[in-house]
């Protein structure tokens, strides 16, 4: 299935929803205080967020006073023309691996789609002729390595795991060393998404980012953050949480293609300061598509 059709599909929901009111606007015609209301509420209803819906209306309204837009109908195709100014990092998709081996650290919330995605991407990997390794650094919940052992075999990837109850850095620091020892290309490294507390979680992904980097130089390459479309705003406070702790390098966003609120994308990318890297679009192997701003627009307007 080729990118576009994928993410158009994936995004059915929130396209129906908001070409439904912007449509409604549309019909009204007049640009007056209550179609700037509507549009606003429109946005926000889409997960577009607060602050950035605010921001898009106050620029929509400068470029209506500076353009002479005096229908609806004039607003609504600018909206559509510029929205993908706010997505403001260049196109992301993601580059092959550096170094060898090339560790990628995968961080996030219980249930986003940690697990998932690194058999996504790990299957991609290895369909591009790359040798691909995961290593299980959750040993809090006992299903977790078997999980996991589920996608390294779907996907043609090695798995180190650890005894459960072990420390977690340990195993990752044993998954880097058989991933030297192999010449392995690519580490995907999944963690645990909740521990005892917010704060035990924090500390011991940062001791795994230690632990990364004593055992490969410049480890973690790459820190992934994933995040569940569907939590909306929730998302957001959760990018910056993790953010602040560990140097995330890039966001996935999961689970678009079950929420009728894609507008969440455009909040992440407009107000944390990292790149939307990869989107989710479904539960299967193949459902994982590199972040890319003006087909995402395309899909979701
Ligand atoms: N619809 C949909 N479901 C997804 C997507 N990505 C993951 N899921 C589902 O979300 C659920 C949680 O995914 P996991 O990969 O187990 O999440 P996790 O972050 O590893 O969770 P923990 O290990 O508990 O921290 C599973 O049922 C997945 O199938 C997606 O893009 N779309
Ligand atoms: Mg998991």
């Amino acid at each position: 299935m080729r990118w576009l059709d994928a993410v158009r599909e994936g995004l059915a929901k929130t396209r129906e929803s908001l070409a439904g009111h912007l449509n409604a606007l549309v019909g009204r015609q007049l640009v007056d205080d209550e179609f700037w209301e509507r549009l606003e509420e429109t946005l926000i209803g889409a997960d577009f967020g607060v602050t950035t819906s605010e921001k898009i209306v106050a620029d929509l309204k400068i470029a209506a006073a500076q353009q002479n837009l005096k229908t609806a109908d004039a607003v609504i195709r600018v909206f559509k023309r510029d929205v993908a100014d706010y997505l403001r990092h260049p196109a992301m998709a993601p580059v092959p691996p550096a170094g060898r081996p090339h560790v990628v650290l995968v961080v996030g919330v219980n249930g986003s789609g940690k697990t998932t995605t690194i058999g996504k991407l790990a299957a991609q990997h290895s369909r591009e002729g790359r040798t691909v390794l995961l290593v299980a650094g959750d040993t809090f919940r006992a299903a977790a390595a078997e999980q996991l052992a589920v996608w390294a075999d779907r996907a043609g990837a090695g798995l180190v795991r650890g005894a459960p109850g072990a420390d977690p850095a340990a195993v990752v620091f044993d998954g880097l060393a058989a991933a030297q020892a192999r010449g392995t290309d690519v580490v995907f490294i999944d963690t645990a998404g909740r521990l005892q507390t917010k704060h035990n979680l924090m500390e011991e992904l940062k001791k795994i980012r230690r632990v990364c980097a004593r055992a490969v130089p410049g480890a973690p390459h790459e820190t992934l953050l994933v995040l569940d479309a569907t939590t909306g705003q929730n998302a957001l406070s959760q990018a910056r949480q993790f953010t602040d702790a560990v140097g995330v390098t890039g966001i996935v966003l999961t689970k678009l293609d079950s929420t009728a609120k894609g507008g969440i994308i455009v909040a992440v990318m407009d107000q944390v300061d990292v790149p939307v890297k990869y989107v989710g679009l479904g539960e299967h192997i193949d459902r994982l598509r590199p972040f890319d701003p003006r087909g995402y627009v395309e899909a979701l307007l």
